[in-house]
């Protein structure tokens, strides 16, 4: 193909993760021509990017996964209750195999700008490697969680041993046996490498900012009985699960932490624990919006901490000091025990800030850490940060920037008033990273293929979200996060790590009743959007 030469598709996707492979799956099964980008090497979108040790999924496999096929239901057979990133990318490269989904795509192609054109009711794609498409439809299904939080540490870049960002691990791995490791980050990804790092490193030393709230996994292999039990009616279980808040399996506490005594406290958080996962966070079903019984939450991380960690100096540092579940709960393998190890050393930023990285290592107010390695564990500039690297223009030339100067307002999560004609999966103001993401994925995959399958039925070129429509979502959006303590944390989901980024809380923190909204939005002839 000539450079600079021209094609023209129906709909142009962004990302060849879960999303994208989905919706090119759903777009080629409407007969309409597709043309995808995506920037890395081959298919798998952030399960092709984390490859560090330890990577895992915190949703169980049997649910992580798609649901369009029954045949891919009863063929895949998971190991594991949760998957690692090895074997969810084996999964990944098996569904774009055997649903012929490759062909769809250009691989190290990245998508530098993307601008509406009001003639011709299109977009006019251009791409790094200098090619440019025109697509009718524009959907993005870039990741939430793929653009990289590369923190601005003065001296980062004089540092002459191995950098690395947990969301860019090579795949050829990175030797650590022997070496003197250090770790910046105790979101998700540290919680779940430096376990692993420590095993392998001379000496690992932790860079903590924030103190992270950890339940264990109890990860194991998967038992087959019940793996065979579900696939038995596999329907109905995903039914199920899309019935639960989050589009994941668990049976919510039915009783306030208020209602009960000290006793019960432990006992109903003692389960929860030995049952492991994300599902602690309904352990009282009032967690998560009053204070008082959120602080009995806190007061049991605060005991358990110092059960499990010998040094009750480190035990200390180790206790978050936030509110519990105003940030992503983080789910585990050893990983406060992993403080028990001689080899592996805490330093807690907050009493002694990081000042700098020079060559050899990195230097706080106190004293200097000479390092090999240093692993940046530093989280991502989640739900706009793929999207705003883009150049997306639409209607009068206007930069989505600008648009979205006081924070990423969509109606949906799926549209944005005045980028006609455009679409994304997993966007901000839709539930995504609240949910088991795959699940809800397919939820919007489905209803926009449905969408463009209306248009065409009735010859319609071109479909807006309509401007009063996004306000009231916006406000909607505001009005039930605002209802919970999630707002009140200083978390990526409302922009917090990212400096200058504006506060905005990005998820919508209703599922299922999200789905009902969709739903009636296209019974109705899709209100709330112009189509002309
Ligand atoms: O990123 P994070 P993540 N100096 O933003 C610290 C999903 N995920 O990659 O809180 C020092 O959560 C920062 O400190 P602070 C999951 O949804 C899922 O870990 O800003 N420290 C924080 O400790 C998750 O929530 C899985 O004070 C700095 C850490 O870096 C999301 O991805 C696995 C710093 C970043 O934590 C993101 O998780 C992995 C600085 N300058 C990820 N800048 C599973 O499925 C940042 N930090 C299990």
């Amino acid at each position: 193909m000539p450079l600079h030469s021209h094609e023209h598709r129906d709909v142009a996707i962004i990302g060849a993760g879960f999303a994208g492979l989905a919706m090119a799956h759903r777009i080629h099964n409407l007969g309409m021509t597709i043309q995808g980008f995506e920037s890395g090497g081959d298919v798998g979108g952030t399960w092709y990017w984390n490859r560090y040790p330890g990577a895992r999924c915190d949703v169980e496999s049997m649910q992580y996964s798609y649901r369009f096929s029954e045949d891919l239901q009863q063929e895949w057979d998971w190991t594991e209750r949760y998957a690692a990133q090895p074997e969810i990318l084996r999964y990944i490269d098996h569904v774009a195999t055997r649903f012929d989904l490759r062909p769809h795509f250009r691989f190290q192609t990245r998508v530098v700008a993307a601008r509406y054109q009001e003639e011709t009711a299109s977009w006019a794609i251009e791409t790094d490697d200098g090619r440019h498409t025109t697509a009718r439809f524009l959907i993005a299904a870039a990741g939430c969680l793929s653009s990289a939080n590369r923190p601005e540490i003065a001296g980062l870049d004089d540092f002459a041993g191995t950098l690395v960002h947990t969301g860019h691990w090579p795949a050829e791995g990175i030797d650590i046996a022997g070496k003197r490791v250090g770790v910046i980050g105790t979101g998700s990804s540290g919680v779940q490498v430096i376990p692993q790092l420590a095993r392998q490193a001379a000496e690992l030393t932790v860079f903590q900012r924030t103190a992270a709230y950890c339940v264990p996994a109890h990860n194991g292999p998967l038992d087959p009985v019940a793996a065979q039990s579900v696939k038995t009616d596999y329907k109905a279980f995903r039914d199920y699960c899309g019935k639960q808040f989050g589009a994941i399996a668990a049976t919510p506490g039915t009783q306030s932490a208020l209602a009960v005594d000290k006793a019960e406290h432990r006992a109903v958080f003692d389960a929860a624990w030995e049952r492991g996962g994300l599902s602690f966070q309904g352990a009282f079903y009032d967690l998560s919006y009053d204070l008082a019984a959120n602080d009995i939450a806190m007061s049991f991380f605060r005991d358990k901490i110092h059960e499990i960690v010998a040094d009750p100096h480190t035990a200390g540092k180790l206790v978050p000091e936030h509110r519990f579940a105003t940030k992503r709960l983080c789910i585990d393998t050893d990983y406060y025990a992993t403080f028990n190890r001689p080899n592996v050393t805490l330093v807690d930023l907050k009493a002694t800030p990081l000042t700098t990285v020079h060559a050899t290592g990195v230097r706080t107010s106190d004293a200097d850490y000479p390092l090999d390695v240093l692993v940046l564990a530093t989280g991502y500039d989640a739900m706009t940060g793929s999207l705003l690297r883009i150049d997306i223009r639409g209607r009068d030339n206007l930069a989505l920037g600008e648009a979205w100067a006081e924070g990423p307002h969509t109606y949906l999560g799926l549209g944005i008033a005045r980028f006609p004609n455009l679409f994304i999966i997993s966007g901000p103001g839709s539930p995504s990273v609240l949910t088991n993401m795959v699940y809800s994925i397919e939820q919007q995959v489905d209803w926009i293929a449905d969408c463009l399958g209306y248009l065409r039925a009735k010859a319609i070129d071109r479909i807006e979200v309509q401007q009063d429509a996004q306000d009231n979502w916006v406000a909607q959006a505001n009005a039930v996060a605002a209802g919970t303590l999630l707002a009140t944390g200083n978390s990526w989901y409302l922009g917090a790590n990212i400096p200058g980024k504006p506060r905005v809380f990005m998820p919508y923190l209703d599922y299922p009743g999200y789905v009902t909204t969709c739903e009636e939005v296209a019974a109705n002839g899709y209100t709330g959007f112009a189509l002309t």
